[in-house]
């Protein structure tokens, strides 16, 4: 390879795409019978649902949570809680595969003891989108975000500070991991509508893992 790509890649095939955002290609890959069993186990006690933004419209995203607290959102606004509202009872724990890939992955982005309190499931079907948005219901900026693509591939979109930056797409396939950090933590993302497809393990739809310390 030559220098000046060997610079963009790291040893473990970690590729470093903005300040503090790493795509690890293909990262879960080996992982993925014991992730799609943990869904499995996180959606029979939390279902997924649409859950509704601020305004009161269904959002296009079908979501779930694990861990100690999850992300929630409805007409009072968008915040993390301790108990899932339908039912009322903790989210599920976050399965020990969930952990233990968030860690690895932010190790080898350079971000050591990532911690992660709170795993966002969303689902994906053809026609799904999610819009520009930014991610800063969380505490603490300084840990990263841990994000795991499993399923139909997916068009997202990486912007910057501010909505207006321009935006770059980034194709993100099954089993492929990208960590959020430094600079990068508050730039604004979003998805672009799912094509349609099936996918040979996960069928019709996308399942990304969004991990995040939020307290
Ligand atoms: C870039 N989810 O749940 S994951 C979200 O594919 C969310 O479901 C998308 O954005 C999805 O909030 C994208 C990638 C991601 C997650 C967090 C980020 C990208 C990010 C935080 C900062 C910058
Ligand atoms: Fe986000």
């Amino acid at each position: 390879m030559p220098t000046v790509m060997r610079e963009l890649f790291d040893d473990a095939g970690a590729t470093q795409f903005d300040d503090g955002a790493w795509l690890l290609r293909g990262f879960a890959l080996e992982r993925e019978a014991a992730l799609l069993a943990a869904i499995e186990t996180v959606a029979a006690q939390a279902p997924f649902r649409h859950m509704e933004t601020r305004r009161g419209l269904r959002m296009s995203v079908a979501m779930t949570n694990c861990g100690e607290v999850g992300w929630v959102s409805d007409r009072r606004g968008y915040r993390y809680a301790p108990r899932d509202p339908l039912g009322g009872g903790p989210w599920p724990v976050m399965p020990e595969a969930f952990a233990a890939l968030a860690g690895d992955a932010a190790r080898a982005a350079g971000f050591e003891a990532f911690a992660p309190d709170a795993c966002l499931v969303n689902r994906y079907v053809p026609g799904t989108r999610l819009s520009l948005h930014q991610d800063r219901d969380e505490r603490d900026f300084d840990a990263p975000i841990v994000s795991v693509s499993l399923g139909l591939p997916a068009t997202f979109l990486f912007g910057g500070l501010a909505r207006s930056d321009r935006t770059r797409r980034i194709a993100l396939r099954h089993g492929d991991v990208v960590v959020w950090g430094g600079a990068s933590r508050l730039f604004h993302h979003g998805v672009l509508a799912l094509a349609d497809g099936v996918h040979p393990v996960m069928g019709a739809r996308r399942i990304n893992l969004t991990f995040r310390k939020a307290l």
